[in-house]
């Protein structure tokens, strides 16, 4: 099969005899990369997956059972609608950029590739969730997670490859050679380099570090550079159902956790084989504290930078905002001076980035009411909560400073003191850790998680979604 055939596209790849040449050669490496690095003991089963294949309403979501690396990784743009100026910044009101502007070329392939580094990284993470999945639905969801992020890499190397020469071609080779968590060449973002080796995490992860996921794809579909915004576009609609897995997927867990407290005679959830929501809080907690931080520094020039440039806009830039000039606005942040926490002005251009985090936390919050309706349909009196966002802060203005989840300062002393209150421990590890039990019946589900609505697609809950090679692979 040539290249434009197996990969489908929009992007009129036939006719780009250099493009295709780049992508001739990086595909081979991708497959070995996808062969090394994803789903570990899988590749041979057909999975119930969906391929985009073009980008119609009606089209891009086709579902069939797929072995994985026969996944056709797809190059798809959102299609042109008429002419298009830049829509904010100091060069608003040109024309959007169909090529790279010489003076940002380095500025965008920071972005670009900073973007694409994080696609591969979660997969990277993910692999072994597989051999411990809490059921089919979940197992093909993971892997429909992994296909689409390998997706989003190929997504990102087609705008290195066509638009950034040789520059470009190394950049979409580094990409494959990085390694989540590897001490000599670790992903480039904090978060991609953490463990995710049970899936509390993975919906942990799901839910708070794909939402960063959203945002940032969000702010780069208002780009100036008009490739970047149509391929961002079109990935925000995968995106959506990773959002979705990460949200329904604590819910579930959630709601069994509850379910336990309720029916157990001391009201120990553990004693029914869930995990408990104390637990679920610290796991919230972790996973809320490291996504924060993927959104940068509070006060950044990078961030003033892509937006005074027109590169990077903020969430719904043009749907929310009237001015797009960001030149006169004040940001109020809480900042910690001699001791306290007071308030003080940022000029908004540097403060892009709290503004972003600000709506990524109003959503993380919502979904956070929702899970405690969840828990308050059981007749239990215990809520979730989001932590505040200069909780276990690592970089940023927090960074030098301890606060409890309420986002109160805490000296060092205080903090160490409720550590094991507030974040996993080792023996909380080790016990969620012990759930990890495969289940791999039709219908059935591990005992930690409830089942979820509805299946897929019309499908029902006790659909086949993994069709195992041999019996093997569904007894490893
Ligand atoms: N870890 O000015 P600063 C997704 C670096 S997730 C390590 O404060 P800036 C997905 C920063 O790069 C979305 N380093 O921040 C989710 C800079 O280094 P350089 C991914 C960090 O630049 C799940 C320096 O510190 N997309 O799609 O304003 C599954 C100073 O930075 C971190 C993007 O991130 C960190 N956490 O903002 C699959 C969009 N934070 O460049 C996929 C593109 C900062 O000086 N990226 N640094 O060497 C950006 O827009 C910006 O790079 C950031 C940082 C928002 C990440």
């Amino acid at each position: 099969m040539s290249l434009t055939d197996s990969i489908p596209n929009n992007v009129d790849l036939g006719s780009d005899r250099k493009l295709l040449r780049a992508l001739e050669k990086w595909q081979p490496d991708f497959l070995r990369w996808w062969r090394d690095m994803g789903p570990e003991g899988f590749q041979e089963d057909q999975i119930w997956l969906r391929t985009a294949i073009s980008v119609d309403a009606g089209g891009w979501a086709n579902y069939d059972y797929v072995k994985m690396p026969d996944y056709r990784w797809g190059i798809f743009l959102t299609p042109r609608a008429g002419e298009r100026k830049i829509g904010f910044g100091d060069n608003a009101k040109y024309d959007a950029w169909e090529e790279v502007p010489g003076e940002l070329r380095g500025m965008l392939r920071r972005i670009i590739v900073t973007q694409a580094d994080t696609e591969p990284a979660s997969v990277e993470q993910q692999r072994l969730l597989g051999k411990c999945a809490p059921s089919l639905y979940d197992l093909r969801n993971l892997f429909q997670v992994n296909v689409e992020e390998g997706r989003h890499l190929w997504a990102m190397v087609h705008l290195l490859h066509q638009y950034f020469g040789r520059d470009g071609r190394e950049e979409a080779e580094a990409l494959l050679a990085r390694r989540s968590g590897d001490q000599d060449k670790p992903r480039i973002l904090s978060t991609f380099n953490e463990t995710t080796d049970e899936w509390l995490s993975f919906f942990c992860f799901t839910m708070f570090t794909d939402r960063d996921g959203k945002y940032q794809l969000s702010s780069l579909s208002e780009s100036g550079f008009d490739p970047l915004a149509r391929a961002t576009q079109f990935m925000l609609t995968e995106e959506a159902f990773h959002l979705f897995v990460g949200e329904t997927g604590l819910d579930r867990i959630i709601r069994r956790a509850a379910e336990a407290t309720v029916k157990d005679p001391n009201g120990d959830a553990r004693n029914q084989g869930a995990i408990d929501l104390p637990t679920i809080q610290k796991w919230i907690n972790f996973w809320v504290s490291s996504a924060v931080e993927l959104f940068g520094g509070e006060i950044s020039s990078n961030a003033a930078d892509y937006f005074a440039t027109g590169l990077k806009g903020r969430h719904h830039e043009q749907k929310k905002y009237s001015d797009h000039s960001g030149l006169e606005g004040i940001y109020t942040m809480p900042i910690v001076k001699d001791g306290r926490v007071t308030m003080e002005e940022v000029p908004l251009r540097n403060a892009m980035n709290e503004v972003l985090r600000d709506e990524y936390i109003d959503d993380c919050e919502r979904a956070c009411e929702r899970w405690n309706k969840t828990i308050a349909s059981t007749g239990l009196d215990f809520r979730l909560r989001i932590p505040n966002r200069r909780f276990n802060r690592g970089m940023g203005i927090y960074a030098d400073f301890r606060f409890d989840p309420e986002g109160n300062l805490v000296s060092d002393a205080e903090f160490e003191k409720s550590r094991t209150q507030w974040l996993p421990t080792e023996e909380d590890r080790a016990y969620v850790k012990s759930l990890m039990v495969p289940c791999y019946e039709p219908g059935q589900f591990a005992p930690w998680i409830a089942p979820p609505a509805k299946g897929v697609k019309g499908k029902g809950v006790d659909f086949e979604y993994v069709k195992f090679a041999s019996a093997a692979d569904a007894a490893e």
